[in-house]
């Protein structure tokens, strides 16, 4: 049964994230629109209690709030261009990922329609939504995300960082790259380990261990980092180095690629040729910046 307190939700895009936020609409009771470019989606979410549009201008006339979850930033603009009139005057939140100055332009192209609009970068996978450690980030009008806060929550912690546009995507983007760089270092680190028998099983659990004890030290590294101040008393970027130098032999000796740890020694490699290696690994930074 829909709940009056609530203004309807229109949602475009059924793929696993839109499903699982229709779903959680739906079970709050929010009236929810749903609509996907493809047809057979929407059964299960319909017999909960939503409404199936046939078109996009169907799902999104009566709208309070517009939510697109598609693929990409030009799935985005394939869904929505075609209804701009139909959306002038109300309220569109992308959570979409694009990247920010995608997100960025998607916000001048609402304003330019006179749509309201807010950008979102959703930090959960699907089973999250609703749940636990489930967050979306949100910028751009902020009396978009405050207006429909109620709803939000009910994918995640709602938490909005800005008018900038692009803030989300390029937060959600920031925390995406240190997670990509995080397993793809473990990919290569149970390639090495393989070679040894060990299995990419058996190493996860230590990998995870470890870390999970490392990574609480990166607020610290964020400190130095941000003060400039990159002396070091131990474990300078020399010390580094000879470090680095010996985990790529290993991954030769073993004949496994050296991609991954290859490129943290290069750019280990070229503060420590440019006169830092007395500096702290931090300084590291100075090479991607
Ligand atoms: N799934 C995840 O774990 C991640 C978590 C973090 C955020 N992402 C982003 O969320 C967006 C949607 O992801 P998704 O998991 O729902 O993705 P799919 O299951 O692949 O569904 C894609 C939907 O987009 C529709 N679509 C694709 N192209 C078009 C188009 N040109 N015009 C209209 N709709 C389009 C697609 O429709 P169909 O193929 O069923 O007809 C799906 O509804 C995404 O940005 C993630 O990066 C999810």
């Amino acid at each position: 049964m829909t709940n009056t307190q609530y203004s309807p939700v229109t949602l475009l895009g059924l793929g696993a994230m839109g499903q699982a936020m229709a779903a959680a609409l739906v079970k709050a009771g929010v009236p929810t629109t749903v609509w996907n470019r493809s047809a057979g989606k929407a059964g299960e979410l319909v017999a909960a209690g939503a409404v199936e549009a046939a078109t996009v201008a169907e799902a999104v006339r009566d709208a309070g709030v517009v939510i697109a979850v598609l693929l990409d930033h030009a799935s985005v603009h394939e869904t929505l261009d075609p209804v701009a009139g139909e959306l002038a005057g109300k309220q569109l939140i992308n959570l979409t990922s694009t990247a920010p100055e995608e997100s960025r332009e998607l916000a001048r192209w609402a304003a330019g329609h006179g749509i309201e609009f807010a950008d979102g970068g959703i930090m959960a996978i699907p089973p999250m939504i609703g749940g636990e450690g489930s967050a979306i980030l949100y910028s751009g009008t902020r009396a978009v995300v405050e207006a429909h806060r109620e709803v939000l929550e009910l994918f995640g912690t709602a938490e909005f960082l800005g008018e900038d546009a692009g803030l989300a995507a390029l937060l959600d983007f920031a925390l995406l790259t240190s997670m990509y760089a995080m397993f793809t270092g473990y990919f290569q680190a149970a390639a090495l380990a393989g070679t040894a028998g060990i299995s990419a099983t058996e190493f996860g659990e230590r990998a995870a261990a470890w870390l999970t004890a490392m990574a609480a030290g990166m607020p610290e590294y964020g400190k130095k980092i941000d003060s400039g101040d990159y002396s070091a008393d131990v474990q300078h970027l020399a010390f580094q180095k000879a470090a680095v130098d010996a985990m790529v032999r290993a991954h030769r000796d073993a004949g496994v690629s050296t991609e991954v740890i290859g490129t943290v020694q290069q750019l280990i490699n070229r503060q420590v040729e440019a006169g830092h290696g007395a500096a702290a690994f931090e300084r590291t930074i100075e090479e991607l910046r």
